[in-house]
C-alpha cells in the first residue's frame, strides 16, 4: 500500500468573524464533525479568537497555533504568510466568501493535484439557492471554486447535524432528572420547572419589553431564560438591576433569569429543555430545528430589509399555514404588513400559546423532512468526491 493511503485527508477551513458568534459557531461545529465522524485532519483558520473563546472556553486567545481536541486552530491574523504547495490541504473551504490569503491561493495553484476548493455559503430558504448550489466558478491560476449552499431541500447541501444528536436529545427529553439538574445549575427551582420554559436569544432590536409586558399578564406562569449579553436593555428594565448571570426577578406571571453565556454543546441542552425557543442568525436557528420544539426566529438584519425576503421564504416552507406562528414571527422581526405598524403582543401571544401543541407536532414533521436531506458534512464530502 502506498504510504499516502495511510494518511488522513486534510482540510483547511478559513473563517472570518463578521460579528457575533454564528460564523465561528458554524465553522467550529463543521470542523469538529469532520474530525470526529470522518477522520479528516482539520486546520481551522480564524481571525477572532475572542469570539471563539465565548462559545468554546478551551480556546487560548494569545496562541497563534493550538490544538483544541483534535482540531488544529490557527490565528488568521493577516493576508500575508508564507505557504508552499506542501502546506496546502486536500480540501480548502472558505466560509462565506471570506477571501483567503492570496499567498495560500498561489500555493494551491502549485499543488498537484489542486485541492478541492469550496465556498460554504450562508443559509437561506429562497428558491434560487437550489440553482446555485454546487456550481463551479473558474478562478485565476487555473483553479476552480465551487459554491456549496446549506439548505432545506434535497437540491441543497442540507444542514449541519452531528450523528447521534437526535438520540442524545431524545434521551435527555425523557430524563426529567437530567433536565432538572441541567436547569438547576442556573438556579431554576423545582417550582419553575413546571412553568412554560422559554429560552431567549435575539438581536437588540427585538420587541422584548413589549413581549415581557404581555407575558406578565399571561394565565400560565412563564420562565424566561436569557443568556448574559442578550436583550440587555429590556432585561435590565425588567429586573431593575444589571443583567448579570444569576440575576432574576418575578413580576406577576413572568420570571426572568439571566444565564451565563454557555458553551456550545450545552446550548443544545438549553433548547431541548425549553418549551419554546427564541433563536437568531443561522446556527442557533438550525439547532432549534433539531431541538424539535416550537421556536421563533429573529433573522440577522440586512440593509434595505433584504432579510424580510429570506424570512418570508423560510416561513412559507416552515409554518404550514399556522397563522399564529407566521403572525408572531413577522411581528418579532418587524416584518408585518406596513399598514399595521405595531404588534399587539397581548393579542398575538395567546394565539401562539394556544397553538403550541400543533406547532410542536409540525416541528417533528419538519425535522423528518430535513433528515431526508442527509447532513451537510457528509453531503459536502460526497460532493468533494464527485469533483476530485
Ligand atoms: O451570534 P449570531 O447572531 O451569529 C451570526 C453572525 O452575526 C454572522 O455574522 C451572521 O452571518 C449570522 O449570524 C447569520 O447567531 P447564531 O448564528 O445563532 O450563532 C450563535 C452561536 O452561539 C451558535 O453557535 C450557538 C452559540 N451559543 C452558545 O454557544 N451559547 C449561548 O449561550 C448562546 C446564546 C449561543
Amino acid at each position: 500500500m502506498h504510504p499516502k493511503e495511510h494518511q488522513k485527508a486534510s482540510l483547511a477551513l478559513f473563517c472570518k468573524v463578521v460579528d457575533n458568534y454564528g460564523d465561528i459557531g458554524i465553522c467550529w461545529r463543521l470542523a469538529r464533525q469532520l474530525e470526529q465522524e470522518h477522520g479528516i485532519a482539520v486546520t481551522l483558520w480564524v481571525d477572532d479568537l475572542q469570539s471563539f473563546q465565548r462559545i468554546c472556553p478551551e480556546v487560548a486567545i494569545d496562541r497563534e497555533k493550538q490544538q483544541i481536541g483534535t482540531v488544529t486552530v490557527c490565528h488568521w491574523s493577516d493576508q500575508n504568510g508564507v505557504f508552499a504547495a506542501s502546506d496546502v490541504a486536500d480540501i480548502v473551504i472558505e466560509f462565506f466568501a471570506c477571501d483567503i490569503p492570496p499567498v495560500y491561493i498561489a500555493a494551491m495553484a502549485q499543488r498537484t493535484p489542486h485541492p478541492v476548493w469550496l465556498n460554504l455559503e450562508g443559509l437561506s430558504a429562497e428558491v434560487w439557492v437550489e440553482g446555485c448550489h454546487a456550481l463551479p466558478s473558474p478562478q485565476p491560476l487555473s483553479l476552480t471554486k465551487y459554491f456549496f449552499f446549506p439548505g432545506f431541500t434535497s437540491k441543497t447541501g442540507g444542514l449541519l447535524l452531528e450523528s447521534g444528536l437526535q438520540q442524545q436529545r431524545q434521551a435527555f427529553r425523557h430524563d426529567h432528572a437530567a433536565m432538572t439538574a441541567f436547569l438547576g445549575q442556573f438556579g431554576v427551582t423545582p417550582a419553575e420547572m413546571t412553568s412554560l420554559k422559554v429560552s431567549l436569544f435575539c438581536y437588540p432590536q427585538a420587541p422584548v419589553s413589549a413581549l415581557f409586558d404581555a407575558w406578565q399578564k399571561s394565565e400560565t406562569a412563564i420562565l424566561c431564560l436569557v443568556p448574559e449579553g442578550v436583550a440587555v436593555d429590556a432585561v435590565e428594565t425588567f429586573l431593575g438591576q444589571a443583567a448579570k448571570a444569576g440575576a432574576t426577578a418575578t413580576r406577576d406571571a413572568l420570571t426572568v433569569r439571566v444565564l451565563p453565556f454557555i458553551p456550545q454543546p450545552d446550548y443544545d441542552k438549553l433548547l431541548w429543555a425549553c418549551d419554546l425557543n427564541f433563536v437568531r442568525g443561522e446556527d442557533s436557528f438550525v439547532r432549534a430545528q433539531w431541538a424539535g420544539q416550537p421556536f421563533i426566529w429573529h433573522i440577522y438584519p440586512q440593509d434595505k430589509d433584504l432579510h424580510h425576503i429570506k424570512l418570508h421564504a423560510f416561513l412559507q416552507r416552515y409554518t404550514a399555514k399556522t397563522e399564529s406562528l407566521s403572525a408572531f414571527s413577522l411581528g418579532w422581526n418587524a416584518a408585518t404588513d406596513t399598514t399595521k405598524s405595531t404588534v399587539d403582543w397581548a393579542e398575538t401571544w395567546p394565539l401562539l400559546e394556544a397553538d403550541m401543541l400543533k406547532i410542536a407536532i409540525m416541528s417533528t414533521d419538519w425535522q423528518r423532512q430535513l433528515l431526508e436531506n442527509g447532513d451537510l458534512t457528509s453531503n459536502l464530502l460526497q460532493f468533494v468526491k464527485t469533483v476530485r
